[in-house]
Parts: structure tokens; C-alpha cells; sequence
């Protein structure tokens, strides 16, 4: 009986491949319920001759049932770490994924070498709204109600008075109005117009700049824009003051460079005349010092403007402005 019983656990022994099949063979045979458990119970109806070695055999093949079991086990365990360690390994020499790094827009680039230009000349740096009142945008700036440049073709209404602002002056309006003289910072940041061609986008950048103390001239604007001039093109390269008109500056002037395409030959950029324009400037006008709440008997100011995309064309030699905005990434990459 007992030699059958350990035939048939062997051959149970042979279909186990988890440890909880396992489990549930040895309980099937040494459980509380299982089957050798069981013919250790019916011991007491054997006579007392009988029974020790009936004991006997039943204890064997319940110490063989352990050990085969316990030798089953080790075996399995071994077997699963195996299949786990396989499955779950990671093959270390693959190549890792590599994360583009970008770089800066070529306008980005060119907007924080004009900053560092003017913050070594002792400016500030000021920030202002895009979404403007209508009164700091034009108002204060001394553009009356039936000027061209507050056509509903140029400015984008948000309501009735606030617009986007279409030049960063609105910035200067509120730094007159909350610190006294005196006054050297620059105002970068975008601006909007509703304009969009071959030359404009809807969205572009602008830096102005406003120095207002006592005894501000013109030989200052000069002084300062002809160095600026010379950092960002070159030493080398000639700069022009030509009269000009701003509804926020008297007198007012256009500052022109030198052609840097054809060394001053002309060329169809600089439509043949050799010279560039790249900035307005003038000396703040009165009223518009009014509007900042400062007082033009005792202080002059210089101001200025420029677009940054214009500059950053030049620099880099770009001959279409929507080349900035199309982020093809064969562009940008040259820069
Ligand atoms: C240009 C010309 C300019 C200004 C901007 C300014 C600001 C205040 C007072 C007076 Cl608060 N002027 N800004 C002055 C002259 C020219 O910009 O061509 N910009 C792209």
C-alpha cells in the first residue's frame, strides 16, 4: 500500500513545474485531509502485532514524501529565479536615448546681445503689458485721436481702450510715472501690428531705450547709439543721423549704417544707396515727459527704438523675415 502511494506521488512529482503546485501535491498527501495522513488514522484498527510496523512504513514514506518534496522545492525555486532573472534583465548595452538639446532663436540671440550692449553702458532693464491702455500706448506718446498710427488697420483693439501694444514706449510711460530722474533703462519685449506681408508679422520685437536726468543733449543720444552702433556691426562701420519726425520726440532722427551686405557699394537691400536704416531716436518730447509726470523745465531726455528682427536679418544675412517664424529646424540650426 504504501509503495503504491509513493509511486503515485512520484508520478504526481513528475507534472509539478510551479511551487504551488507543489504546495498542493504535498497537502494532497500530507494535509490534514491527505491521503497519508489518513492511513496514519486507520493505524488503530489494526491489531498491536500489525501496527508498529504499519507505523513504521507510514512514517518512511511520509519522511520520503518531505525530502522529495523539500529536494522538489529547491530545484523549483532555482528554476523561477532563473526564468525571472532572464525575463526581467536589461540588455546595458543598448544605446541610450539622446535628448535633442536645442539652442537659442537666432532673435533671442541677437535681443540679449543688444540687452548686454546697453546694460555695460550703464542701463537698466525694464518690463512692461502686452495688453496696454490705449492711453499709455498712444496718449501719453503724444499720438493724437486722428493719427495714421492709430488706424484700426495697424493696432489690434482688445476693447475700446486697450489695446496690444504696438511699440514697447508704453513701458517707458510707466517707469516715468513711478521713478524720478534719473532715468537710463531700456524696454524690450514684443510688440503687435495688424500687418502681415512679405516684411511684417503680426508679432515682432522691439527695444526702446529713455535717458532722462538734467542736461541730457543730443551729443549724448549720439554718443550712446554710435557706440551701440559700433558693438553690435563693428568698429569699422559708418553711422548717419538723418532728420526725422516722431509724434514723441523734438528733433527727431533716423540713425542709417553703412551697408554691411555691399561694404557701402549699394546693393538691393540698401536699394543702392549704401546706407541702412536700423534705428529712430530724438530727444523725448516735452509733452511726453508732461504725460510721465516729469517736469521738462528742469529735465531733457534722449530716447530711442529699434526692431529686433530687422537687426538680427542684417546681422546674419537673412533675406525674408518669415524665415524667423517658420521654425523649420534646417534654418535655425545654422545659427
Ligand atoms: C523706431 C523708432 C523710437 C522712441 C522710439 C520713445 C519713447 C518715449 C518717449 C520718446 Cl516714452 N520716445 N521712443 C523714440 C524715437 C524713436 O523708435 O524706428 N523704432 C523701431
Amino acid at each position: 500500500m504504501s509503495e503504491d502511494l509513493k509511486a503515485s506521488y512520484l508520478a504526481d512529482l513528475q507534472t509539478v513545474t510551479t511551487l504551488q503546485e507543489l504546495a498542493q501535491l504535498k497537502a494532497k498527501y500530507l494535509g490534514k485531509k491527505g491521503v497519508v495522513t489518513l492511513q496514519l488514522k486507520t493505524l488503530g484498527a489494526l491489531s498491536a502485532e500489525e501496527r508498529p510496523h504499519a507505523g513504521k512504513r507510514i512514517n518512511e514514506l511520509k519522511e520520503a514524501i518531505e525530502s522529495l518534496s523539500e529536494a522538489k522545492e529547491v530545484e523549483l525555486t532555482h528554476q523561477e529565479l532563473a526564468k525571472r532573472l532572464a525575463s526581467e534583465s536589461i540588455d546595458i548595452t543598448l544605446p541610450g536615448k539622446t535628448t535633442g538639446i536645442g539652442r537659442a532663436h537666432p532673435i533671442s540671440t541677437v535681443l540679449n546681445e543688444i540687452i548686454d550692449i546697453f546694460v555695460r553702458l550703464g542701463f537698466s532693464v525694464e518690463e512692461g503689458p502686452e495688453v496696454e491702455l490705449d492711453h499709455y500706448n498712444f496718449e501719453a506718446l503724444n499720438i493724437p485721436k486722428d493719427h495714421p498710427a492709430r488706424d484700426m488697420q495697424d493696432t489690434f483693439y482688445v476693447s475700446d481702450d486697450v489695446v496690444l501694444r504696438t511699440h514697447t514706449s508704453p513701458v517707458q510711460v510707466r517707469v516715468m510715472e513711478r521713478q524720478k530722474p534719473p532715468l537710463r533703462f531700456i524696454a524690450p519685449g514684443k510688440v503687435y501690428r495688424c500687418d502681415a506681408d512679405v516684411s511684417h508679422t503680426p508679432m515682432f520685437h522691439q527695444v526702446e531705450g529713455l535717458v532722462v536726468d538734467t542736461h541730457i543733449t543730443f551729443s549724448n543720444l549720439k554718443g550712446v547709439l554710435v557706440s551701440f552702433v559700433h558693438q553690435m556691426f563693428g568698429p569699422q562701420v559708418p553711422v548717419r543721423f538723418r532728420p526725422s519726425f516722431f509724434p514723441f520726440t523734438e528733433p527727431s532722427a533716423e540713425i542709417d549704417i553703412g551697408c554691411i551686405l555691399c561694404d557701402a557699394k549699394g546693393c538691393r537691400v540698401c536699394k543702392g544707396s549704401g546706407w541702412l536704416e536700423v534705428m529712430g531716436a530724438g530727444m523725448v518730447n516735452p509733452k511726453v515727459l508732461e504725460f510721465g509726470g516729469i517736469d521738462p523745465e528742469l529735465y531733457t531726455g534722449f530716447a530711442f527704438g529699434m526692431g529686433v528682427e530687422r537687426i538680427t536679418m542684417l546681422k546674419y544675412r537673412i533675406d525674408d523675415i518669415r524665415l524667423l517664424f517658420e521654425n523649420d529646424l534646417r534654418f535655425l540650426r545654422q545659427f
